[in-house]
């Protein structure tokens, strides 16, 4: 029997529009942070923990991954990272007695949005086999379960351990470890769905899969140009940036299908100007380009620079890169006609975008998910690598590739070693220290370790944090593969719809947020982080536990590894679970950049870790170089009557966590299941403002999904494009559409058909 798909929120029918904004932040993002903060929290617990986001000494905000100045303010947190604050330090809880009056199939019909608001989780939590609804269990119970069922398997890599990226340097470490001894590579996580096209691009392109500059690049830069990624919602802390950028005199370019209110204007809530102002414009040029045309856009711009005389830096191309005339010639090939179809920008557009290039020195280019979920994302910022080496744009003050990483720390459980395709030295030097002999044939990513649960071939799904069911690609696909496996495991803070959809038998095993006291029989404890720009701090939490039943991360590794691995494992997890120092003391000796370690990160503003390219213009790929890639300009196809949907993030919302039924900015209140559409094409396919549609997905297979019932908004975005929230459109993405050699799941263009249907 399939699940009970999620109801609907009582108000979801009535979304009301009122057209978007053009200003984002200022007085009455402050005022709806306060409020939803004591909602949750209380006045008083409200100030006490606002002001420690981001502070020396404080806890790293759970919220994005953009980094703290070395200089942060008073309040430096936003109005979505104090709501990403509050849902965690929320007063309100799920209690054993929560669990006795709902039965799994009754929160199954529940929506996201009602789960999250239901509170902390207190108890370790057990389903048996065929019960209907979980009961409590003690911690030794809940690690002899998993120990029961994880040495059954025929093998360790029945088993998939996958990692949400809140999770800290010290508990991803031991959390891999763990894996490891037991002995498999399975570790998927979310930048599986995020940024691994970025991952992999850069990896091959410039040898290191990480971002190349510093929050001060930023303030040196002439251009900076933020392609597929909504600040103002996702990273409002990075508006602050681009406004100081702005006032040291850089330009800034926005390719984006939306007129997003961030990037139009910020009103700063930090300073008098701000707060009473009409705000900093921030975008001089914006670039309203169709779904998946930027490599294209790219492509033509690059033929361009290489065109004009003088333009490229020759003698950095010479001495640092290969691959040039290969690419060159590609290049060339390049024409107007073909980028205007793909890219859906006038020639006037192209020229002004060129002329800024060509003006500009240092140049940065940001981008997030709206490049890096798309079939050709691994080309498409591969060509943004081509368009920053052609005039030396890499390891020089003010330059450099800026992808922006999502959850807080999800950079850092790269770092740590979450991956399912280690390096071979990162490896050894795991051997070295703990006399192991780690697996060494590559383990499942997301998308495959669904495939493999859904054949049967994995038993055992232990999550650390995250909602996989929800945050994965087709939804009923995930949910029936879910339902295969012989247990489910996830150690979560908040409960979701994860622990609904389960395997035979499940287990929920609440933990400690950022937010709260870590205290071991060795002391109060802190954690470390790595942000999206290589930045490593300290984050210690100051609130009291939501529950005296809470184990923090580190020591749920610990204690199952110890029951799991027992006599086998010679690593001193007791020692581990009690002193985080020790753990630290491993990474230092494991992780290149982490010499020091303990020392370092006393510092206030911790320690930035080292970037080849960007230090010293060395390029640690297989030839020593920066490499020049020349693959075929590819952008989506869209049959007659189609729309290519983006699915995408509210401003009330973290992920699969619903904040609330508004998202401000675009104009929209109180509901979530809306379709925004060009109003031209809206006119075409006959579809009025206000008026409800089917969104039904046409794969290439020929195989079709259907999400039922949204309304549709009419709204400025690109011709031909549409877009809908993430994740109740989760239904309409393939398992298979996937991008090439990334296999992220490819969730910003589905070709999509709507069928008008009447209001539910
Ligand atoms: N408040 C809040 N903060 C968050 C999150 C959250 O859910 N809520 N999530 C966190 C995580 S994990 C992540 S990864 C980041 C996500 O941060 P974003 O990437 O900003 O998130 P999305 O909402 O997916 O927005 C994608 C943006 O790209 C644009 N876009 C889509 N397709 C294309 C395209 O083909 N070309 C171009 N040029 N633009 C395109 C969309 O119009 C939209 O503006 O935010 C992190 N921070
Ligand atoms: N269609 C579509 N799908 C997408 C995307 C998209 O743009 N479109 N975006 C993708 C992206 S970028 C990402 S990153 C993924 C996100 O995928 P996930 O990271 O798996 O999902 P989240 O919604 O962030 O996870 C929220 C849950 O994490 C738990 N949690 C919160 N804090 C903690 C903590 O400190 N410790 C522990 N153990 N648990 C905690 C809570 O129980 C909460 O319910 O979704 C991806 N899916
Ligand atoms: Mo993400």
């Amino acid at each position: 029997m399939p699940a009970k798909p999620p109801a609907a929120d009582p108000v979801q029918d009535a979304p009301v529009t009122t057209g978007p904004e053009h200003a984002a932040a200022g007085v009455s993002a402050i005022g709806h942070a306060m409020k939803t903060a004591q909602r949750q929290m209380g006045v008083r617990r409200t100030a006490l923990t606002l002001l420690r986001v981001n502070q020396p000494g404080g806890f790293d905000c759970p919220g994005c991954a953009w980094p703290e100045p070395a200089e942060p303010g008073t309040a430096e947190f936003c109005e979505n990272g104090a709501k990403a604050v509050a849902e965690e330090a929320t007063l309100r809880r799920v209690t054993p007695e929560f669990f006795e009056r709902h039965t799994v199939d009754d929160l199954a019909g529940r929506s996201g949005y009602w789960l999250g608001q239901q509170g902390r989780l207190t108890h370790p939590m057990y389903l048996p086999e065929g019960a209907d609804r979980y009961e409590p269990v003690g911690w030794d119970r809940a690690f002899d379960l998993i120990a029961d069922e994880l040495c059954a398997l025929a093998s360790p890599d029945e088993a998939v351990f996958y990692t949400s990226g809140r999770t800290s340097n010290e508990a991803a470490f031991l959390y891999q470890l763990f894996a490891r001894e037991f002995g498999t590579n399975n570790l998927p996580d979310c930048s599986n769905m995020c940024h691994e096209s970025s991952g992999s691009a850069l990896t091959e392109t410039l040898g290191v899969g990480k971002g190349s500059v510093l929050l001060e690049d930023l303030y040196r830069a002439d251009l900076i140009i933020v392609a597929g990624q909504n600040p103002g919602t996702n990273h409002p802390r990075m508006l602050t940036a681009l406004e100081k950028a702005k006032a040291a005199g850089a330009k800034i370019i926005t390719v984006n299908p939306l007129p997003e209110a961030g990037m139009e204007r910020f009103k700063n809530p930090q300073t008098a100007r701000g707060l009473a102002g009409g705000g900093t414009p921030l975008t001089d040029l914006f670039l309203q380009i169709r779904l998946g045309g930027d490599q294209a856009l790219f492509r033509l711009l690059n033929k361009l620079v290489i065109n004009r005389g003088g333009a490229i830096d020759a003698p950095f191309i010479r001495r640092h890169t290969t691959g040039f005339e290969e690419f060159a010639a590609a290049a060339r090939a390049a024409d107007w006609e073909e980028t205007r179809r793909a890219t859906g920008l006038s020639r006037t557009d192209i020229e002004r975008a060129l002329a800024m290039i060509l003006a500009s020195r240092r140049i940065i280019v940001c981008w997030a998910m709206g490049l890096t979920q798309h079939k050709h994302a691994v080309p498409t910022i591969k060509e943004i690598v081509n368009f920053l080496l052609l005039r030396g744009n890499i390891g020089r003050p003010g330059a450099g590739v800026c992808p922006v990483r999502g959850h807080s720390n999800v950079q850092g459980d790269r770092t740590m070693g979450i991956t399912e395709k280690p390096a071979p030295a990162f490896l050894d030097a795991l051997a070295g220290e703990f006399g192991f002999d780690p697996p060494r044939e590559p383990g499942l990513d997301v998308v495959d370790s669904i495939r493999a649960l859904r054949d049967g071939r994995v038993g055992v799904f232990f999550a650390m944090g995250g909602n996989f069911v929800a945050a994965s690609p087709d939804t009923a696909v995930t949910e029936d593969a879910m339902r295969r496996a012989r247990l489910t495991v996830h150690v979560s803070t908040k409960l979701n719809r994860s622990h609904c959809v389960t395997g035979a038998r499940a287990l929920i095993l609440p933990t400690l947020g950022r937010t709260e006291r870590d205290v071991t029989a060795a002391g109060p404890q802190f954690v470390t982080v790595e942000d999206s720009m290589g930045m490593v701090h300290a984050s210690r939490g100051r609130l009291k536990p939501a529950g005296p039943h809470l184990l923090s991360e580190p020591a749920i590794v610990c204690r199952l590894a110890r029951r799991v691995l027992g006599e086998l494992s010679t690593t001193p997890w007791a020692e581990f679970e009690n002193d985080y120092r020790a753990v630290r003391e491993r990474i230092a000796r494991v992780v290149p950049g982490f010499a020091d370690f303990e020392t370092r990160v006393a510092r206030p503003g911790g320690f930035a870790l080292p970037h080849a390219p960007r230090d010293e213009r060395r390029f640690p790929t297989a030839s020593g170089k920066a490499h020049f890639t020349a693959a075929p300009v590819e952008y989506p196809a869209v049959p007659e009557g189609r729309l290519l949907l983006q699915t995408l993030r509210s401003h009330d919302q973290y992920n699969t966590t619903v904040y609330g039924l508004d998202d401000r900015y675009r104009g929209i209140t109180g509901g979530r299941r809306v379709v925004l559409v060009h109003p031209a094409d809206a006119r075409e396919l006959g579809l009025a403002d206000g008026s409800y549609t089917d969104l039904t997905s046409e794969w290439t297979d020929g195989t079709e999904r259907t999400a039922p019932g949204f309304r549709v908004v009419h709204y400025p975005t690109a011709r031909g494009c549409a877009a809908a929230y993430y994740p109740e459109t989760n239904v309409l993405v393939p398992l298979d559409a996937t991008a090439d050699t990334s296999n992220t799941p490819a969730s910003k263009s589905l070709v999509i058909r709507l069928t008008p249907t009447t209001a539910p």
